[in-house]
């Protein structure tokens, strides 16, 4: 029923220009009908799906878990802003996987088996490793973050996520001095997640970053959010959160950390590479091809409020010093 209710916010796909429409050869597919069985198959299956589907209620975490809730608040993480409402934070969202709305992955992301979840941590580490999500969690612990989020489409929101440093995770993995870079794979499972039947995409997602980006105080691993574990929307049960960098380097569902020495390729760089960089870190003074990045739809919650956009996302302090020779390079 929430999903019906059109907010102002609620903009036509073709104003909001999302990701997915910047890939044209998608556009192309889908009225050349050139797809395989397969893919045609898989889509129209999604489509019915999605179409009569309510939105089920999320199966509550064990009990182990869900006594870590509510996690107790960093205050050094402080926001400018309200926090985005909680419906608005799960009822409109980028998750290619359960397709390509923003209202698909709320009304798809329950197909998604969520327990148990094995997180493997491979390449570049003293020893690789496979370890249960919940284990991670109780392992490490939870504290609460105020985060803004903003993504390339130039809309953003405030959020409580609750999780834990990556750091402490990177602790865990110990790479070797030779891993310059972390990537980060998500799940893939088209029969849970029917987009990933659209063969123009490169599934599973994946992402990536330099070491000393996922060392850096802010770089964060969600588990949950407002208080509670994620919403199957959000990432449940395990994504990243980069603030200074676009919404798309937040990567969700994650099952893999692969440490290596090269820098790897990227989900949205593979597709478009003019539009989306490897460091894609949130800069007002570089437009999009398509639109200006210089302000932002913000999701209060008293409504949509535009907003100027900062450098880093309002991060400047703790992230900018990385990129001092990127800017000295002017390849930033
Ligand atoms: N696996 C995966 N992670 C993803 C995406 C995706 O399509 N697949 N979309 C990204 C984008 S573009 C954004 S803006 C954020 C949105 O997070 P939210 O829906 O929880 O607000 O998730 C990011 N993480
Ligand atoms: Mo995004």
């Amino acid at each position: 029923m929430l999903l019906k209710i059109r907010r102002p916010w609620d903009v036509r796909a073709s104003d909001t220009t999302p990701e997915a429409h910047a890939f044209d050869r998608r556009r192309f597919l889908e009225t050349a009908g050139t797809l395989g069985l397969g893919g045609a198959a898989g889509l129209m299956g999604c489509r019915k799906a999605s179409a009569h589907e309510p939105a089920i209620a999320p199966s509550p975490p064990p009990p182990e878990i869900a006594r870590l809730y509510p996690a107790g608040r960093n205050a050094a993480f402080a926001l400018d802003r309200p926090l985005t409402d909680e419906k608005t934070f799960t009822s409109y969202n980028n998750y290619y996987e359960f397709g390509d709305g923003k209202e698909d992955p709320a009304r798809n992301a329950h197909r998604l088996t969520t327990r148990p979840w094995a997180i493997e941590i491979t390449g570049l580490v003293e020893k690789p490793f496979t370890i249960d999500r919940d284990e991670l969690v109780r392992k490490i612990g939870l504290e609460e973050r105020l985060y803004r989020l903003r993504c390339v489409e130039a809309w953003s929101m405030a959020i409580p996520w609750t999780g834990f440093p990556l750091r402490k995770l990177v602790a865990l993995a110990k790479p070797l001095s030779a891993a310059a870079f972390l990537r980060v794979v998500s799940f893939k499972r088209p029969k849970e997640a029917l987009a990933q039947l659209k063969p123009w995409y490169p599934w599973p997602y994946f992402e990536a970053y330099r070491i000393e980006e996922t060392t850096n105080d802010l770089a964060f691993v969600a588990v949950g959010a407002y208080g509670k574990e994620l919403a199957k929307q959000n990432g449940l049960p395990l994504r990243l959160v980069m603030p200074w960098k676009y919404g798309y380097k937040s990567a969700k569902g994650v099952v893999k950390l692969d440490f290596t020495d090269r820098q790897p390729a990227t989900f949205w760089n593979a597709l478009q590479p003019l539009e989306y960089g490897f460091l894609s870190n949130v800069n007002p003074q570089v437009p999009h091809p398509r639109w200006s990045q210089a302000s932002e739809r913000f999701f209060g919650p008293r409504g949509m409020q535009f907003r100027a956009t900062q450098p880093y996302n309002g991060y400047a302090d703790l992230v900018a010093e990385m990129y001092s020779e990127d800017s000295r390079k002017r390849s930033s």
